[in-house]
């Protein structure tokens, strides 16, 4: 199956609506595309319902730009706190392009850092996203993307979050990393999806 088939199927058949994937929800931008462009910052934004967060994962399944190095990436809270989780300051960065189906979660193996474009796989933040547990995840959440360098351009074309709820009371709930990096890896989303709409 074409790596995009499987997304391509989720959006077109909930949009916004957010799916239940073993206990992590998925949240899937709708202001996309957009531009990234040279000094500037992009914003998109995901709007999840009231909830308490247990874990979160950023899933960037489309970001096209002809050098990642130029590019700071972070995600924002509805409360404002704000994890920083790609991008170096040192030189100019990677040169390569594009970061495709590239989950941030602080279970990975591996750090960002020590993975070059496209970024296809399941890496550590450069910060953790376990700042935001214990938060009520209701409102906008919104990824922040700057282009610090002249010369090279993309577009934000498509991500979305996964984030399991804190159990009523409990811990963290188990974390469903494999499934996610399974589905993302091998675009098997939509096909889950549709078995389970018409099981
Ligand atoms: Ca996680
Ligand atoms: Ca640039």
């Amino acid at each position: 199956m074409h790596r995009y088939t499987g997304w391509a199927l989720l959006l077109l058949l909930f949009g916004s609506l957010p799916i239940t994937l073993h206990g992590g929800v998925i949240f899937v931008s709708t202001d996309v595309p957009q531009p990234i462009s040279d000094f500037n910052t992009t914003y998109s934004t995901v709007t999840v319902p009231p909830l308490i967060v247990g874990d979160v994962n950023v899933i960037i399944t489309e970001l096209r730009h002809t050098w990642m190095g130029d590019l700071h990436i972070s995600i924002r809270s509805p409360l404002g706190t704000t994890v920083f989780i790609y991008g170096t300051t040192v030189g100019f960065g990677p040169s390569g392009d594009d970061m495709i189906n590239t989950v941030f979660d602080d279970s990975a193996t591996l750090p960002i850092s020590s993975a070059a474009p496209p970024y296809t796989g399941t890496f550590q933040p450069v910060n953790p996203l376990s700042a935001f547990i214990g938060e009520n995840a209701g409102g906008l959440w919104t990824l922040i993307i700057y282009d610090r360098t002249l010369g090279d351009e993309g577009q934000l074309r498509s991500w979305a979050l996964d984030i399991t709820p804190l159990s009523g009371g409990g811990g963290p709930q188990p974390i469903p990393e494999p499934a996610t990096a399974l589905l993302v890896a091998t675009g098997l989303a939509g096909a889950v999806v549709v078995r389970r709409r018409f099981a």
